[in-house]
């Protein structure tokens, strides 16, 4: 039982595994659409607790929301590798020919936090072939060596249910590239994917896809903003820790930075055509896993000129489950 369960496990990580393999290249290609952030009435949940926090070290108080009940969480406060039993680790060459090769030992717990380290490393590439068409395969060697972690076939939870709550520090460099962001059933990217937070070429993105009448197509909801309006507001603003927070319900999501709205959707916008691969209709009502990495190069862009090694830090991920009304009374 154990066994076929592994198969089946394995099964669904290899189809969402190759149909990002394929997809995530869209990120190359995408063209914002119109951004709604601050521009509708939707209304911000209260704010995510953080008195008395230093902005400045891993905050190690699991705080309680009122109306939600947390569902699962990593603290990442045990130094070492990153818990197994909650996380898979990509291997190799993946997506949008970016230029490092993943691999676990890049993960690691230190501090109360996880880490994400991209290093300039040679690595010979095993299924190199000089004849291949795929870019995964072409390569003879990687330069560059980081991690990608995920929940898939794991963990999952329904977006319209929760608050995700991801507290990380970035340390922009060129081609550096960490993000965090969901996935959600079937091929992609008709089962919907959230970028919680992305940044690359001195911006900060948050982004919705989801699937359109062509395979593989996606229909990007996008949102960036500079590195350095932050910084205007706040120089030592890479110096702390900040909240990337995913809300969702029936009618809408959001995604919030340090409690503003950096962008959000109406489920009833994000809703897929009728198409031959999926059945889905509302992406972001289904079951999503999370994903956390560092890539290097790519949308990110030329590392040639970054010191390494590169470092994406994670202090903590909470996922909170609505208390429904009916649940209350
Ligand atoms: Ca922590």
């Amino acid at each position: 039982m154990k066994r076929l369960w592994g198969l089946v496990v394995f099964g669904a990580s290899l189809v969402l595994l190759t149909s990002l393999l394929v997809t995530r290249a869209g990120l190359l290609e995408r063209q914002p659409l119109n951004n709604s952030a601050g521009e509708s009435d939707m209304k911000v949940e209260p704010k995510y607790p953080t008195e008395g926090i230093d902005p400045f070290q891993p905050d190690p108080v699991v705080r309680q929301l009122p109306g939600y009940e947390l569902v699962w969480h990593d603290e990442f406060n045990v130094d070492g590798p990153p818990d197994p039993e909650k996380w898979n680790f990509e291997h190799g060459f993946v997506r949008n020919r970016e230029l490092q090769w993943y691999q676990r030992e890049n993960a690691y717990c230190k501090g109360g936090v996880l880490i994400i380290e991209g290093r300039k490393e040679r690595i010979v590439n095993p299924n190199y072939d000089p004849k291949s068409d795929d870019w995964r395969r072409a390569r003879q060697y990687a330069e560059y060596t980081s991690a990608s972690l995920n929940t898939w076939g794991k963990f999952a939870w329904r977006l319209s249910e929760v608050r995700i709550v991801a507290r990380a520090r970035i340390h922009p460099q060129p081609g550096y590239f960490p993000a965090i962001w969901t996935t959600g059933p079937g091929i992609w990217p008709h089962g919907g994917e959230v970028d919680i937070m992305e940044y690359y070429r001195d911006r900060i993105h948050a982004n919705f896809a989801w699937g359109t009448t062509e395979k593989y197509s996606p229909r990007w909801h996008s949102f960036s903003k500079p590195l350095a309006d932050f910084l205007a507001k706040d120089p030592n603003w890479l110096k702390k820790f900040h909240i990337w927070e995913l809300i969702g319900n029936d009618e809408k999501l959001q995604i919030l930075l340090d409690g503003e709205v950096m962008n959000e959707i109406l489920q009833e916008t994000a809703k897929n055509p009728p198409n031959p691969w999926s059945t889905v209709v509302y992406p972001f009502r289904e079951k999503h896993s999370i994903i956390l990495n560092l890539a290097i190069g790519g949308p990110g862009g030329d590392p040639s000129g970054a010191k390494f090694p590169m470092i994406f830090e994670v202090d903590y991920v909470r996922v909170y489950r609505r208390i429904s009304a009916s649940a209350q009374e």
